[in-house]
């Protein structure tokens, strides 16, 4: 039976149960030690450092689109209005920078990576995401990774839009990950049966990023 056959409440019932599984996963998965919170080899900052290739590219709400492809039942592209019709919420996490620097208690206004897959439907072949951003950056993750911990697509920072420095109008953060694995100025989600190495991790950079085990460079 093809999946459009489906009624809505089975389609719901089977990404819920996808959850269950990913979130049963990534419970095995953790490395961070229970009560540690500062990963090795960091050190705590209080201001929010930017790092970035140079480019700074500036898209107006107005203007602002974000697909949604690949392995998913609907492919879609976000104005801001759209995003902004999301279910919304708020979360609070630290950022490990693979370049040592730690900044705890970062508050974020967004949209869940789980509303996100709920509202495209990811199809159970899914493997991998591969994020592209406005300056041409990419990062990849694993679906558990990308779907996992407290990840968000984010447009707030502190109660303020999120900066144009840091990736506004809307960033990627996966926090129990090196932030470069965070896509400032997000353009486009794929979802993918192939691994697709992004910008960093085709130079060197690890591949999956763990700050617990200091999966830093490969
Ligand atoms: N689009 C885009 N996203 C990006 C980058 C980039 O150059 N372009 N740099 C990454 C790296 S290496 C880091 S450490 C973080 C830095 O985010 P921040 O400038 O908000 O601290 O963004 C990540 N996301
Ligand atoms: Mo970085």
């Amino acid at each position: 039976m093809s999946d459009d056959d489906l009624p809505e409440d089975t389609k719901l019932t089977r990404t819920k149960s996808r959850w269950a599984e990913l979130g049963k996963f990534l419970t095995g998965q953790s490395s961070r030690p229970e009560d540690a919170r500062l990963p090795p080899g960091q050190h705590l900052v209080k201001n929010w450092p930017v790092l970035d290739l140079g480019q700074t590219p500036n898209v107006p709400r107005a203007s602002w689109k974000l697909d949604i492809v690949g392995a998913v039942e609907k492919p879609t592209t976000w104005t801001w209005q759209d995003y902004i019709a999301q279910p919304r919420g708020k979360k609070l996490s630290d950022i490990h920078c693979v370049t040592t620097w730690s900044r705890y208690d970062n508050h974020w206004d967004g949209v869940s990576t789980h509303d996100l897959m709920d509202a495209v439907g990811v199809k159970p072949e899914a493997r991998f995401v591969l994020l592209t951003s406005n300056d041409g950056y990419a990062t990849n993750l694993t679906l558990e990774d990308f779907a996992g911990g407290d990840a968000l697509i984010a447009h707030g920072w502190e109660g303020a839009p999120l900066a144009l420095d840091h990736g506004g109008p809307v960033r990627l953060v996966v926090p129990h990950l090196y932030f470069w694995k965070s896509a400032k100025w997000l353009r486009k989600i794929e979802f993918a049966t192939r691994d697709h190495p992004g910008f960093w991790e085709v130079r060197g950079y690890h591949n999956h990023g763990d700050p617990w085990t200091e999966e830093r460079y490969s």
